[in-house]
């Protein structure tokens, strides 16, 4: 096609509260379908494109998990990209890439950036969510200076540019090219190939594979797409590279409501696999959320808490051929995640840094080349080989350890034996996660203000309950180390003598009223009690963050909707 673009420009209005949170904007796919909505905000995040000219010219990476709403976003992104000089997009095939996926193609194609249409575990369908994240040239969700400005083109906005041209068919592989003046080129990839090309570098596949067959009796292997994005990606790693059989994969194709479920790994709503584990004996499952990104390990005998896992794969990086090459040049973790991985950190003799919830804080370390292993508590863990965090990586992280460990030993070593050899070698970081959602704004608020009334007195340090000693309580604020930017009021933090830590955050991924998380932990050394049910150690702490927080009483919950 040789004739010049349509270009359009808009006129539009500003809608309110478009303040991209911990990892993009989400909102209820009825809102990101009011007239103009997505279009302003396409448009600010375009208009924040830090290439020498902004958008004009730059090269873009789009893709979302597939759910509803996605086809109708890519199309408007198409056009108003084009009005807007971008010289090339990179879509996948149906408009679905993976997070850690676009990440990958965003770094492979030296991309300047790109959308990634996800509202990641919150569910999908018409009348539940949807979202829009911004990712930088690096691979990784753009950073807070970034995200603000974004979020301050949005309360000024008075118009968009939008090209009038049909849509494009999403589901044929192949370069088409559009206009005279500016040319602008849409190329649809394969969503998957170039993903397990990069798996395949990492990982030692041969070793996986003959272990995988060599133990096939009792090494059953069972992951749960939980008909979010990864479904695909797990048939080809699982099914495909390591010849596990077909069965292998549960809930592998990718549905616009995520079947109805909540594609979140965790105890609560991975039930359908954490029920098929305990009741089939599977010895390892595994599960991702709606993106991708995120991943639950666990066996019949054993659930792995995220916090865990992240130590666990540090420990044993040595197995990955990856760090083989590259050597541990760090190890991080957010601010709640527990510490196991700072003792590795420690026996390894490598930095361990601690930064503030959500994935965008690692990615400046990793391009210094400070950090090559880091996670979050919630069931996100990832290394260098990309900017996000990456729920298949993590399942081959764990599946290569496995493979490498018991080759070398001679005999299957097994999820739990692994995990208790950990803890008597470092000690054991009890840790659970307790989250109450859709509680009023307001009763959330109370309840934080409380907390930071507590602060401001220092009452509380010195005093002893429930057996606990406070020794500190701050509000987490996180400087930098790379580019030195300061990121304030990260989450209220309690220390105990003892080590203990309750911390009280509020949710910047929800999309209706607030979601208060309470994280707490309890660090027990090697030779102490490594065995005992996480639930009964953390009691006495969990009853000590409600009376002080007067959670139940500011807010009418007496249970959370979640505990991890
Ligand atoms: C939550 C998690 C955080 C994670 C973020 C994005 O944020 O706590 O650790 O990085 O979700 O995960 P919040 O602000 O709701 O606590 V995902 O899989 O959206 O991309
Ligand atoms: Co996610």
């Amino acid at each position: 096609m040789t004739a010049s673009l349509d270009v359009r420009t808009v006129p539009t209005v500003v809608y309110d509260g478009q303040k991209p949170g911990t990892s993009g904007l989400r909102k209820r796919v009825k809102v990101f379908q009011q007239q103009h909505y997505t279009e302003n905000f396409v448009q600010a995040t375009l208009d924040a494109v830090s290439s020498d000219k902004g958008a004009k010219g730059s090269t873009l990476v789009v893709g979302g998990d597939g759910r509803y709403f996605l086809q109708d976003a890519i199309q408007k992104i198409i056009k108003i990209a084009a009005a807007n000089q971008v010289a090339k997009l990179i879509i996948g095939r149906n408009g679905i890439l993976s997070t850690p996926a676009a990440s990958n193609l965003i770094r492979k194609h030296q991309a300047d950036g790109g959308i990634l249409l996800t509202a990641s575990h919150n569910p999908g369908g018409p009348d539940n969510d949807f979202g829009i994240k911004f990712n930088v040239a690096n691979g990784g969700p753009a950073p807070e200076a970034i995200t603000d400005r974004i979020y301050e083109s949005t309360k000024t906005i008075k118009f968009y540019r939008m090209v009038a041209m049909s849509d494009i068919d999403l589901s044929v592989i192949g370069s088409k090219r559009f206009g005279a003046h500016h040319p602008f080129e849409v190329e649809i990839v394969d969503s998957v190939n170039d993903y397990v090309a990069l798996m395949r570098q990492i990982f030692d596949f041969a070793l996986i594979r003959n272990f995988l067959q060599e133990h096939r009796e009792n090494f059953t292997v069972l992951f749960d797409g939980m008909h979010g994005v990864t479904g695909p990606y797990g048939h080809a790693l699982l099914v495909e590279e390591l010849s596990l059989p077909s069965s292998s994969v549960m809930n592998g194709v990718t549905l616009p409501d995520f079947g109805g479920g909540h594609p979140d790994p965790n105890l609560t709503y991975a039930h359908e696999l954490v029920a098929r584990v305990r009741s089939e004996r599977i010895a390892f499952g595994a599960a991702s959320d709606g993106d991708g990104d995120r991943n639950m390990i666990i066996s019949h005998d054993w659930f792995v808490t995220p916090s865990d896992s992240v130590a666990i794969i540090a420990a044993h990086a040595d197995c990955i051929p990856y760090f083989k090459i590259t050597g541990l040049r760090g190890l991080a973790r957010s601010m709640p995640t527990s510490a196991a991985i700072d003792c590795v950190a420690k026996a390894k003799g490598v930095s361990l840094y601690e930064v503030p919830t959500g994935w965008k804080f690692f990615g400046n370390l990793m391009d210094a080349g400070q950090l090559s292993i880091c996670g979050e508590e919630s069931f996100g863990t990832g290394s260098d080989h990309i900017r996000e965090k990456d729920g298949m990586w993590a399942i081959l992280a764990w599946l290569n350890i496995l493979a490498s460990v018991s080759s070398q030993r001679g005999c299957l070593v097994s999820v739990r034996d692994l995990m208790r050899e950990h803890f008597a070698q470092y000690g054991r970081n009890y840790f659970t996660r307790y989250d109450y959602e859709e509680v009023d704004s307001a009763a959330a608020s109370q309840v934080m203000d409380l907390l930071q009334a507590q602060l401001a007195s220092q009452q509380l340090i010195g005093t002893t309950q429930n057996g606990f000693t406070f020794a500190q309580m701050d509000n987490f604020c996180y400087e930098d180390p790379i580019d030195k930017s300061v990121s304030k009021n990260q989450g209220l933090r309690i220390t105990f003598t003892d080590a203990s830590r309750i911390i009280f955050r509020l949710s910047g991924t929800g999309s209706q009223g607030a979601t208060i998380r309470i994280y707490i932990e309890k660090v027990e050394p090697a030779n102490g009690q490594c065995d005992s049910d996480a639930q009964d150690v953390l009691k006495p702490l969990v009853q000590l963050a409600l009376k002080i927080s007067q959670l139940t009483e500011l807010t009418g919950r007496t249970e959370p909707t979640v505990i991890t």
